[in-house]
């Protein structure tokens, strides 16, 4: 629908929006909270949501918002999988007159090819984490394992970065292996399993950072296969705060772990109701809390709590 037609449709009757949704996947247990939420406040919002699952591959979206434009939607929300290759299709948004919102992950394109993005500060989070390590191990010599994100992700980029700047001028840590697991339990086990084997059966690894939670809970399986204590022998620290590693917290399996909201979509709707009904901007960037967890926080309880938010 041309932007004017909606904007006059707004003003005599409550918002009837038609959205495509662009999802990666559901590569991870936060990724099908977000699913779940966002599709529960279309709901409540009376929003037609048109969902399109790309399976981990950008082709697929970029397929997807060429058919949602196509369609005429009034909005598209997107999670992109990788931050590059996203100029044309957004182009084609744009002249279509169509609104961009980016969910949890960032596109290297120009800030005016999309309406605005909603998502955590990734840096701050690999920040987070390996300020939390450097405390943990207090000086004493710990080699660090990684397993990153989808690679190509922005994810996987600022959250090693942000990880690495934790680390500069604490000498004693140092990160002696770095892989991606794709966010994935499965692959993180598979990728833990050879880092393991890689290094003497774990006994020169001092603790593991994972990008996502996932992936260290598949990790930390790998570890109890190895003979290892998870927690003790190698202090395991990750993102997202999904309900299960707060069991591994509680378990004394898991160290830490960084909150990323999976409610992307809600910051998402309210900033595409006040355009639609009044053509107010957004900023380009909605930022959304990172709070550290760690066993001192009652695990067990915060577990209880999310188990029933949309994971
Ligand atoms: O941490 C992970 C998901 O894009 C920041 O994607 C998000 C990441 C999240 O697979 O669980």
């Amino acid at each position: 629908a041309t932007l004017l037609a909606t904007l006059s449709l707004a003003s005599t009757s409550a918002l009837a929006l038609t959205v495509g949704f662009s999802q990666i996947g559901s590569e991870s247990g936060w990724r099908a909270a977000e699913t779940t939420l966002t599709k529960q406040q279309a709901e409540q919002r009376g929003i037609d949501l048109k969902f399109a699952d790309a399976q981990q591959k950008q082709e697929n979206q970029i397929k997807a918002l060429r058919s949602f434009i196509a369609q005429g939607v009034d909005a598209i929300l997107v999670a992109p999988v990788v931050a590059t290759g996203w100029d044309a299709v957004l182009k084609e948004a744009k002249e279509a007159e169509i609104p961009v919102v980016l969910l949890d992950r960032m596109v290297d394109s120009d800030k005016d090819l999309y309406l605005t993005a909603v998502g955590s500060d990734l840096v701050h989070e690999g920040k987070v984490a390996g300020d939390w390590l450097v405390t943990e191990v207090n000086g004493k010599p710990c080699n660090v394992v990684e397993l990153q994100g989808t690679t190509g992700s922005s994810p996987a980029i600022d959250r090693k970065n942000g990880f690495e700047q934790a680390l500069a001028g604490h000498d004693n840590l140092k990160i002696i292996r770095s892989q991606t697991g794709d966010f994935t339990r499965t692959k993180g086990k598979e990728v833990m399993e050879s880092f393991l084997k890689a290094e003497d059966g774990g006994k020169n690894i001092c603790a593991l950072y994972a990008h996502n939670d996932d992936m260290a809970v598949g990790a930390i399986q790998a570890i109890k296969e190895a003979g290892l204590q998870p927690g003790k022998d190698i202090l395991v620290v990750s993102i997202d705060a999904v309900p299960d590693i707060f069991l591994a917290l509680a378990a004394g399996e898991a160290n830490a772990t960084v909150e990323l909201t999976p409610n992307m979509a809600g910051p998402a709707y309210d900033a595409l109701d006040a355009f639609f009904k009044d053509g107010t901007l957004p900023p380009k960037f909605i930022q959304t809390e990172s709070k550290l967890y760690t066993q001192a926080d009652d695990p067990k309880k915060v577990y209880e709590e999310k188990k029933g938010l949309g994971y």
